[in-house]
């Protein structure tokens, strides 16, 4: 009897960018659009695009006419529902690179097997918004990584805050429908500043360390390239030996953790509503290929799974990196762009349950909710139970499941036996133990009265946000406050302010403090402890990692820099800084009054950006050339004055120093370099600046300014 297997599956992997095994002998071809030839969908050659059958060139168009029917057909159904969460996405293909170090902890081969590569798609995300919303609202972001390991395909569905808004998985249909928009009129889009979502969160106080990151810069990535990554929830890993250990997984972004100013979110939503997924395209496409170091918290797996007081299996908690070190296992690197936006970030199917040998989910009752919700969701937002045929979503191994028909089936199996035991089918498919690589989890003790209650521990829902909002430079923390008294501030109901004040004052006296005076409130009398801090502290007080603020440069590739140029504009001062750019694998754009090209003498430069196409947002950078500083257009001056807000690094040689002038930087603020000529000094101190993202030393200084006018 022949295998009962998919006929494409059994073949080596003969992958296209998305994993589409190419057709070969007699197996069904998965890839579309071949031959140069327009045919309909059943592969008949057609005569004309533009034009229906009709009777006669004025009349009426025929039933007849199948080609137009199909094709209006198909139109019609070209949209699928969307995800109900996570709606807006972008994604990429890479590769994960392990260092072999995990083998001490997990049998999972593509972790623990030195330098074993596997390849991945990863799909960023923002939570609230539909498809269509803008990228850099203040969001939490998710960051998905499908794994396609030799073992079957392992998902790690994880967003770039390590804590979540609800500790039972029962709430959160209710925290997202607090979110979304008002129901009656469906505003707002894509945030959450409104009555609703501060309602829910202020009644439910375990939400208090969740939006605490949400109303910090985490919320505003600069890029997803700049983003951490976090599990959230404590995962088990078996070494295969009886070995086990809890652990959490955390991303860490080799560019660095980079944000936006809010003033520049706002912007880029309606400036360039694809800000995040237009720059990590861009990125991978220059060769600046974005890359994360996957690293493991490793704490015990004890009796009552608690690590210093702190209750592992409560998502609202994290493990200060002070406490448990993040170890470095292995790199990811996106290396290429989807072909198909559809097909590949939209189909996606991610799941929690998509676990591999060696990893192993635990009793956090958030993560058992998830269990089930991502493959039922799959049902209605894929049509059916066979999304796991979808190209992007098949496993790059063998698949010889005995799940048959259902929508979609794109499928032939064969075989009379899809059932075990059989005879008919010689036995076949054989189940696994785990010696032969079969997921045979650690056998763990569930016993316990069946209760509708959490453990007492995860009462505690203001400590870690004390330690979180302690933790923070003061820059972040005006970053913070200025994030509660927006969102706040965007509330009608009164009750809801109060409340929030309330939870505020019990996180830090300070922060309640400032964001009532900013709301034009009263600080809410006698709920905060004397010291302002939380009654009951488990861990740590502080834990300066959770800062993101860079203590030296970082690397600045795929970073941008806008250099503002007219005619007669030093473009060889341009060209030497934009070789030094390029070393660094940053990009150069050059930005003037009038699009085609700018001249000198022999010299040109292609026009990238005029003042009519870009805006201060798009750039890390902004540099005005020698030659351009006698410019008026107000948009220049507009473009300078946000970059200079922005906080952002600013230089200038030659008579560029006028156009800084004209709009009120002066030469010796801090993070602008001025020079007479273009130098090699001036190029290394912009590449030093970037490297610090932003030069925070203006930020005093512009408040003296506010304040004295
Ligand atoms: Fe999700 N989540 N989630 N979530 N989630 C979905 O699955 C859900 C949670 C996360 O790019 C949905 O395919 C429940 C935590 C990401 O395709 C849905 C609960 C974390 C993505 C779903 C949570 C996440 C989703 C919607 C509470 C971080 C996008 C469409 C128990 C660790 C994946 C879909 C992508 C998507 C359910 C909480 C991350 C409905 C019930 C915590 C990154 O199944």
């Amino acid at each position: 009897m022949p295998d009962d297997r998919q006929p494409d599956q059994t073949a080596p992997a003969v992958v296209g960018p998305a994993g589409a095994p190419a057709g070969s002998g007699t197996s069904p071809d998965w890839r579309a659009q071949q031959g140069d030839q327009l045919t309909s969908a059943q592969g008949v050659r057609l005569p004309d695009a533009d034009h229906s059958l009709k009777a006669g060139p004025r009349g009426p168009t025929l039933m007849e006419d199948f080609h137009f029917r199909e094709k209006i057909t198909h139109f019609d159904h070209e949209r699928i529902p969307e995800r109900v969460v996570h709606a807006r996405g972008a994604g990429a293909h890479g590769v994960f690179r392990a260092y072999g170090n995990a083998a001490q902890w997990t049998r999972a081969a593509f972790l623990s097997g030195k330098d074993a590569e596997t390849p991945v798609f990863v799909r960023f995300s923002t939570v609230l918004g539909s498809r269509g919303s803008a990228d850099t609202v203040r969001d939490v972001r998710g960051f998905a990584v499908k794994f396609y390991t030799d073992e079957g395909n392992f998902d790690l569905v994880g967003n770039n805050m390590p804590v979540f808004f609800i500790q039972d998985a029962i709430k959160f249909p209710d925290i997202i429908h607090a979110g979304k928009p008002h129901p009656d009129r469906e505003i707002p889009q894509a945030q959450s500043a409104h009555d609703t979502f501060w309602d829910f969160v202020s009644l439910h106080t375990e939400a208090t360390h969740m939006v605490m990151w949400l109303m910090s810069d985490r919320a505003i990535p600069r890029s997803f390239r700049t983003m951490e990554g976090f599990g959230v929830h404590t995962f088990r890993l078996a070494d295969g030996k009886g070995g086990t250990a809890l652990v959490k997984f955390h991303w860490k972004p080799v560019a660095g953790i980079h944000s936006l100013v809010w003033e520049e979110a706002q912007l880029a939503a309606g400036m360039d509503p694809d800000f995040l997924r237009r720059d990590l395209a861009d990125a991978i496409e220059a060769g600046a290929f974005p890359e994360w170091e996957l690293g493991l918290q490793v704490m015990p797996d004890s009796e009552d799974q608690m690590f210093e007081g702190i209750d592992l299996l409560d998502p609202t908690k994290i493990v200060p990196e002070e406490l448990a070190p993040v170890q470095p296992v292995g790199r990811l690197t996106l290396n290429a762009n989807p072909t198909n936006f559809f097909a590949e970030t939209e189909q996606i199917a991610f799941h929690t349950g998509h676990l591999v040998p060696g990893i192993e989910v635990t009793d956090d009752p958030l993560m058992q909710g998830r269990m089930f919700s991502y493959l039922d969701t799959q049902l209605t937002r894929l049509g059916g139970p066979n999304f796991s045929q979808l190209p992007i979503n098949r496993p790059r191994v063998p698949v010889n499941d005995m799940l048959r028909d259902g929508m979609h089936q794109t499928a032939v199996h064969t075989g009379v036996a899809p059932y075990l035991p059989n005879s008919l089918g010689d036995g076949k498919p054989q189940v696994a133990d785990a010696k032969a690589g079969g997921y045979v989890p650690t056998p763990r003790r569930i016993a316990g009265p069946v209760v509708r209650e959490s453990p007492v521990s995860f009462e505690d829902h203001y400590s870690q946000a004390t330690m979180f909002w302690n933790s923070m430079t003061q820059v972040e923390k005006l970053h913070i406050v200025e994030a509660f008294t927006f969102e706040l501030g965007k509330c009608y109901e009164q009750p809801v302010r109060d409340q929030m004040l309330e939870n505020l004052a019990k996180i830090d006296a300070e922060l309640c403090m400032t964001v009532a005076e900013g709301l034009g409130m009263p600080t809410p009398s006698g709920v905060a402890t004397p010291d302002g801090k939380a009654e009951l502290i488990v861990g740590l007080d502080v834990s300066p990692a959770l800062s993101q603020l860079p203590l030296k440069p970082g690397p600045i590739a795929g970073r941008k820099v806008g250099v503002l140029v007219d005619d007669g504009a030093d473009l060889a001062g341009v060209s030497k800084l934009r070789d030094s750019l390029e070393s660094e694998g940053a990009v150069l754009h050059v930005i003037a009054p009038h699009g085609g090209m700018v001249k000198k003498g022999a010299r040109s430069e292609v026009v990238e950006r005029t003042l009519l196409t870009t805006r201060s947002i798009e750039f890390d950078a902004v540099v005005v050339a020698d030659g351009a500083g006698s410019m008026t257009d107000r948009r220049a001056i507009t473009l300078l004055e946000e970059a200079f807000r922005h906080c952002k690094a600013i230089a200038a040689w030659g008579d560029g120093a006028n156009l800084l002038a004209a709009a009120g930087i002066e030469a010796d603020a801090p993070g602008v370099q001025v020079s007479e000529k273009a130098s090699s000094a001036q190029r290394k101190a912009l590449v030093r600046a970037m490297g610090m993202h932003r030069e925070w030393a203006r930020l005093p200084q512009l408040l003296e300014e506010v304040v004295a006018t």
